[in-house]
């Protein structure tokens, strides 16, 4: 198949699906052509499969802000007709699946070109069901000719806000390939953020206020009296300084360490004890997911998809939104039962295996554009 691939280009989870999708599909002999105002981050090698078409945006004084979502709409459009593209999937709603729209329109004297959307959290649970979004986010679901969303959770709630029927969308989840996420030993890294033997809790995120990084600071806080540790934030973003404010005020930043946007996640997530995700919301939680695969337990919010990856009491545990009390205890209980914190790593290894490998997830990705082709 040829098909087109928009995401955004950013550390965001939409954008490492997408990308890792595109590759994913590229390494099973389909020619995927990213349509994105970058190279999206995860893209580390072009081919002959893997070919990047970047939108251009001219500055006009005219222009506020250059209108990205028309000039994304002009290069889907061209590459569609250009590169004869089967299928156009879009990856988090606003404003990609509406500039995917207005290209299907332009296509259509020339070729068919079916849209699937995914959606995929912050699209439908903040930005979407936001006023002056909604109806828009609600008109290109309506009119993509395929729409995902990644967790159980994220369907319920676009049906609910959206009065979109189930029928409409298909749950095809986040998904890891295990032989890149897997345990590595790597005494280096570990010799130098650990240098006397602590326990090593650590959070990967964009420092949205959505992901409560505070949080993880006060959880740290918490269990520090009881188990020698360091806190590892892995990332940036808006909240960062203030997470660091209050490590400041807590007295306790040398051991919270800021460690930046990594370009190998994994290489963290090997040498973790501990993963935390006190997120406010999440529609899925793919940082849990490949901690999970590194063999990392997780202790996250009891909210939106996470009680979908995240097995409570087995592979981690769950908490309400806030209550970093209870997630410092947890912490402190996996941390201090070698035992316990063994097998919930095994077993959180088995369950991203099981559930959300590559090799399960890829084919329902394939199987629905099938599907879409022949009805469209
Ligand atoms: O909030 C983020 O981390 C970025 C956001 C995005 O859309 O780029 O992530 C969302 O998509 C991921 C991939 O499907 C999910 O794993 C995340 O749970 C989801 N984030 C939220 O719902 C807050």
């Amino acid at each position: 198949m040829n098909i087109g691939i928009t995401c955004y280009s950013t550390y965001g989870g939409s954008g490492i699906v997408g990308s890792e999708l595109g590759r994913e599909l590229a390494r099973r002999g389909h020619k995927v052509h990213f349509i994105c105002s970058a190279l999206p981050t995860r893209i580390t090698e072009l081919n002959e499969n893997i070919i990047f078409h970047e939108v251009e945006l001219i500055n006009y004084p005219l222009f506020e802000y250059p209108p990205y979502d028309l000039a994304l709409a002009v290069k889907m459009y061209e590459v569609a007709v250009d590169k004869q593209l089967d299928l156009l999937h879009v990856h988090y709603a606003i404003p990609h699946s509406i500039s995917a729209f207005l290209a299907r329109e332009m296509t259509q004297e020339l070729r068919r070109l079916p849209i699937v959307t995914t959606l995929h959290g912050t699209d439908i649970t903040l930005v979407g069901a936001d006023r002056s979004y909604l109806p828009i986010t609600r008109f290109g679901i309506l009119r993509s000719d395929g729409v995902t969303a990644v967790s159980n959770y994220l369907k319920r709630e676009t049906c609910q806000v959206f009065d979109v029927d189930a029928e409409k969308l298909l749950v095809i989840p986040n998904f890891i390939d295990p032989s890149y996420y897997y345990r590595r030993t790597n005494q280096a890294l570990k010799g130098k953020l650990a240098p006397n033997g602590e326990k090593l809790i650590v959070h990967v995120s964009n420092f949205r206020p959505v992901k409560r990084v505070t949080d993880c600071v006060r959880i740290f806080a918490a269990l520090r009296a009881r188990v020698k540790a360091r806190l590892v934030m892995v990332g940036d973003g808006p909240e960062r300084a203030q997470a660091e404010w209050l490590a400041r005020q807590l007295s306790i930043s040398k051991d919270v360490l800021f460690v930046g946007k990594q370009p190998a996640i994994v290489d963290y997530l090997s040498i973790a004890d501990l993963l935390l995700l006190p997120s406010e919301t999440e529609s899925f939680g793919l940082s849990a997911l490949e901690a999970m695969a590194c063999e990392v337990p997780v202790i996250a919010s009891n909210v939106g998809g996470l009680p979908e990856v995240v097995v409570d009491g087995e592979t981690g545990y769950l908490a309400e939104v806030g209550d970093v009390e209870t997630m410092a205890k947890y912490a402190v209980k996996i941390l201090t039962s070698d035992n316990l914190h063994k097998k919930m790593s095994h077993f959180a290894r088995e369950i991203a295996i099981e559930k959300f490998s590559t090799d399960k997830i890829i084919p329902m990705y394939l199987d629905y554009y099938e599907e879409v082709l022949g009805r469209f």
